[in-house]
């Protein structure tokens, strides 16, 4: 089958942005696999990082490694002033009020997790509710189901259409008095679909329900503005946007972070203890015990300095470009249907081929250089709604091109003559 749907254009207006400078920052891209120019189409797994980005993190370990917050020497005091000059960057980039909402963890999983624990935990009574959506990541689940064993809370799950939107009225319908709480994706990692988080975070408030966001695929592609949307946490992590692995963001509102416990217990996160009695830090301390990536921090305050640089709206538009390009040409090929084709899609083609296992497929992509990730994207809900067993994923990000999505259909038309 060939689907022959177009994504409406979120942002309608033409990007202006200099591709090829912009591919010229980034180092890891011009190398060659297989003897091969490396396409790389796995962003939505992790994006490749700017020079200034590895820049950063080099002349931390080179010159200003210290452990911050504890020392009165110099280095110590550097450290501590770039950590912190990081934290007001992500409180810029997210548009929070205050810098105290920002919470440095080591991923999107761990803030659901010190989401989960820290604050919903406290919450839920048996017979309670939490809510997602039937397109959420394992990230977004597990630790939900989790909670659920702990307290006899129940899981209850929103469904989505056949283009894989959510389903707005019923989603609707599941908001009741035993609802504690709502957790969604901004960016579906596994179809794409932009989810109208501003309708669900209202629709929820309007019962007094927090709204906890997940938005690991939402901060590499669209301006993020945590005040206009008014969710009480956002979840995102370094790696998927251009920063480094083991470094993420779990923002919250001021005073619900204030009222929740420490998620871990250690150093730095205290006021003072003794063997009786222990006196927890202010936020954002209290939630960050031990030291923490220090340099991925910096490191993801530099990447922030080089998107907006950029500016995500030009990113975005350029994004769209992409997308409408990709998915003209991925439906013009026999065979195959895009899994889905929400309205408002981000820069991810998923996509399966008749009598063609997705792995043959991807196999078939990486021997032409070209990276794609086949599987169930840590998505097997997904997965069971649309009744595949995986898919193959094409995630784009600003530093690709019209060409790269050329080679990537040259690869498929290939794959499909030697299965076919
Ligand atoms: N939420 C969404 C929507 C994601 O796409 C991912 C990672 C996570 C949470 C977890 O992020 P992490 O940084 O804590 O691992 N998604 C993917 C992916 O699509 N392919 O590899 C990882």
């Amino acid at each position: 089958m060939t689907t022959t749907m177009t994504p409406e254009v979120v942002v309608g207006v033409r990007s202006h942005l200099d591709v090829e400078k912009i591919r010229r920052d980034f180092p890891a891209l011009h190398q060659k696999v297989y003897g091969k120019p490396l396409v790389y189409l796995d962003n939505a797994a992790t994006s490749q990082k700017p020079q200034a980005v590895i820049d950063a993190i080099t002349r931390f370990f080179t010159i200003e490694n210290s452990n911050i917050h504890r020392g009165v020497h110099y280095l110590s005091e550097q450290a501590t002033r770039a950590y912190e000059e990081a934290r007001v960057k992500v409180k810029e980039f997210i548009n929070a009020r205050e810098a105290r909402e920002v919470i440095f963890c080591r991923s999107t999983t761990e803030g659901v997790n010190l989401v989960a624990q820290s604050f919903a935990r406290r919450l839920v009574k048996p017979g309670d509710e939490i809510l997602i959506t039937a397109m959420e990541h394992h990230s977004n689940i597990v630790p939900w189901q989790i909670l659920c064993e702990q307290t006899g809370a129940v899981l209850r799950v929103a469904p989505i259409n056949d283009a894989g939107e959510l389903l707005l009225p019923e989603f609707e319908k599941l908001l009741n008095p035993k609802t504690r709480l709502v957790s969604v994706a901004h960016i579906s990692n596994a179809l794409g679909t932009i989810n109208p988080v501003e309708q669900i975070i209202e629709t929820a408030h309007r019962r007094k329900i927090p709204v906890v966001i997940d938005g690991a695929q939402a901060a590499p592609h669209l301006k993020i503005d945590v005040q206009q949307l008014d969710c009480d946490f956002y979840l995102f992590s370094g790696h998927k946007m251009f920063g480094p692995t083991g470094i993420g963001v779990a923002y919250g509102k001021a005073h619900l972070l204030e009222a929740m416990p420490p998620y871990q217990g250690g150093g730095d996160m205290i006021l003072s203890v003794t063997l009786e009695k222990t006196t927890y830090n202010v936020i954002p301390h209290k939630f960050e015990a031990g030291t923490p990536n220090i340099a991925g921090t910096i490191g993801l305050g530099a990447t922030i300095d080089y998107l907006a640089g950029i500016g995500m709206e030009n990113i975005a538009a350029y994004e769209q470009e992409l997308l409408e390009y990709g998915t003209e040409k991925l439906s013009s090929i026999p065979g195959l249907r895009l899994i889905g084709t929400a309205k408002k899609k981000a820069s991810i083609l998923s996509f399966v081929m008749d009598g063609i296992h997705p792995h043959d497929i991807g196999t078939i992509l990486d021997r032409e250089g070209i990276a794609v990730r086949t599987g169930h994207h840590c998505a097997q809900p997904v997965m069971q709604r649309f009744g595949v067993p995986a898919t193959v994923r094409a995630s784009l990000a600003f530093y690709n091109t019209k060409e790269e999505i050329d080679a990537l259909v040259a690869g498929l038309l290939e794959a499909g003559k030697v299965f076919g």
